[in-house]
């Protein structure tokens, strides 16, 4: 099984605290910060962008995991300063030119992801396969911070897992993101998920950060 990594979402932390929040991430090997870019079509929500991801680069050297909500994002992949090491994600609702958007995504030199909403079935990314690193599954709506996993996420990751070992790529990382709190993401891992965005339930929950970024890490063991 692959390592387990984290990636908080940065949606869900406190701007005004946000260089001191950077601080401890890399303090505590934080393996990727995670950042919603919305554009008010493809969800109904408007959050971060590109300006944001390059105040990122000049501040820390954690790689980014880009979770593009956008449309036509292999238009706009240009505009977004990655690179090695980092990770970005395209949703396969989100554009008819998918292939594109995975091999301009990779030929950049960072990791491609195909993100796949909770009503897509996750046999989906079959034709993509060979251009992806990994799937990034959410485990709710995309849109907003602070929701309910849906139902059949945990069954949703365990089929992802089977279909991608029955295809001869067990590398390929899962990805999980929504609802990620002390109680799922421990059944998020043992169904066969190995990336994990923290946000509102998990790494910026209530109280101190380190703590609570430890509490995450012995979790998914
Ligand atoms: C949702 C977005 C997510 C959220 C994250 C928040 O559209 O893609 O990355 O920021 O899920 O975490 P939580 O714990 O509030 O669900
Ligand atoms: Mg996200």
């Amino acid at each position: 099984m692959n390592r387990a990594e984290l990636s908080p979402s940065l949606m869900c932390a406190d701007v005004f605290e946000l260089r001191e929040t950077l601080r401890v991430f890399g303090q505590c090997g934080v393996e990727y910060l995670h950042i919603d870019v919305m554009d008010g079509v493809f969800v109904p929500n408007f959050c971060l962008g590109t300006d944001f991801c390059r105040q990122l680069r000049a501040e820390t050297s954690i790689p980014l995991d880009v979770h593009l909500m956008i449309t036509e994002p292999e238009k706009k992949l240009a505009a977004f300063p990655i690179g090695a090491g980092d990770l970005v994600s395209v949703h396969l609702e989100s554009a008819d030119r998918i292939d594109g958007a995975l091999t301009a995504i990779r030929a950049r030199g960072a990791k491609a992801f195909l993100a796949l909403n909770p009503d897509t079935p996750v046999d989906a990314i079959l034709p993509h396969l060979p251009l992806l690193d990994g799937v990034l599954l959410m485990t709710v709506y995309p849109g907003f911070a602070g929701q309910t996993m849906t139902p059949d996420s945990l069954d949703r990751i365990a089929r992802l897992r089977a279909l991608l070992d029955r295809c001869g790529r067990p590398e390929v990382r899962i990805e999980v993101d929504g609802n990620v709190n002390y109680e799922k993401a421990p059944l998020m891992r043992a169904a066969g998920a190995d990336l994990f965005v923290s946000g509102s339930s998990g790494v910026f929950r209530r109280g101190d950060l380190r703590e609570n970024i430890a509490a995450m890490r012995a979790l998914l063991q």
